[in-house]
């Protein structure tokens, strides 16, 4: 019998504070936008999902949430190191907004993470620790998805960390990584972020294989 595919396009974190202008600004954040509102409203997907980092004030990946400490050094959260973040994404400001360019009205489903203080939460998937599932694993089950383009803010984190837990979680799923709709915080983590998903049997393509 012939399988039928269902392709998803998942999109994280493109949110106001990771663009310039934002409090963690991702560098080139916003040039993504026209690219990925291109593959929204191609053929090409049956499905698209974005997420939003979603933090409440005081979260403890905050720097300002640990006396002494600031932004972009290590602390401790939780007894694991935690990078120190400047305060970000907090739950209904304008920061943690989608950009305002990006066309959300085809977004099918929005995935919230980031919402306990007590733990990051870089996967879209389940928190830092791996002690709680967002449920977006079950959703993609029940949509019957079978192929994952992950895009979006940031390469080196929340990208990463969303493409590798989605092929870990769901190893039937085809997850692929669509470089030029996505950016990182440093040229080094980008590279890094990209040989961890290529060992992990996530293929780095380009839009230009799927829109135009
Ligand atoms: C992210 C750092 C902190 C991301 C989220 O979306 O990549 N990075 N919170
Ligand atoms: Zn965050």
């Amino acid at each position: 019998m012939l399988q039928s595919k269902t392709r998803a396009l998942l999109i994280v974190d493109v949110q106001n504070d990771f663009c310039p202008g934002g409090n963690l600004a991702v560098p080139g954040g916003d040039k993504i936008v026209p690219i990925i509102n291109e593959l929204i409203n191609s053929a090409h997907y049956d499905l698209v999902i974005a997420t939003k980092d979603w933090h409440p004030e005081q979260h403890g990946s905050f720097a300002s949430a640990h006396p002494g400490k600031e932004a972009f050094e290590m602390g401790e959260l939780g007894g694991k190191p935690q990078m120190m973040w400047p305060d970000h994404c907090i739950q209904n400001t304008e920061g943690a907004q989608f950009h305002p360019a990006l066309e959300v009205t085809n977004v099918d489903f929005i995935q919230l993470k980031g919402e306990d203080p007590s733990v990051d939460s870089y996967s879209a998937f389940r928190d830092n620790d791996e002690n709680r599932k967002t449920g977006l694993d079950a959703y993609l089950d029940a949509e019957r998805v079978t192929d994952l383009d992950v895009c979006g803010l940031a390469t080196d984190y929340c990208v990463k960390f969303t493409a590798l837990d989605a092929k870990s979680m769901l190893p039937n799923l085809n997850v692929r990584f669509i470089s030029d709709a996505s950016r990182g915080i440093t040229a080094e983590g980008i590279a890094a972020a990209i040989d961890e998903m290529q060992a992990a049997g996530i293929a780095a393509i380009h839009s230009t294989e799927i829109v135009r």
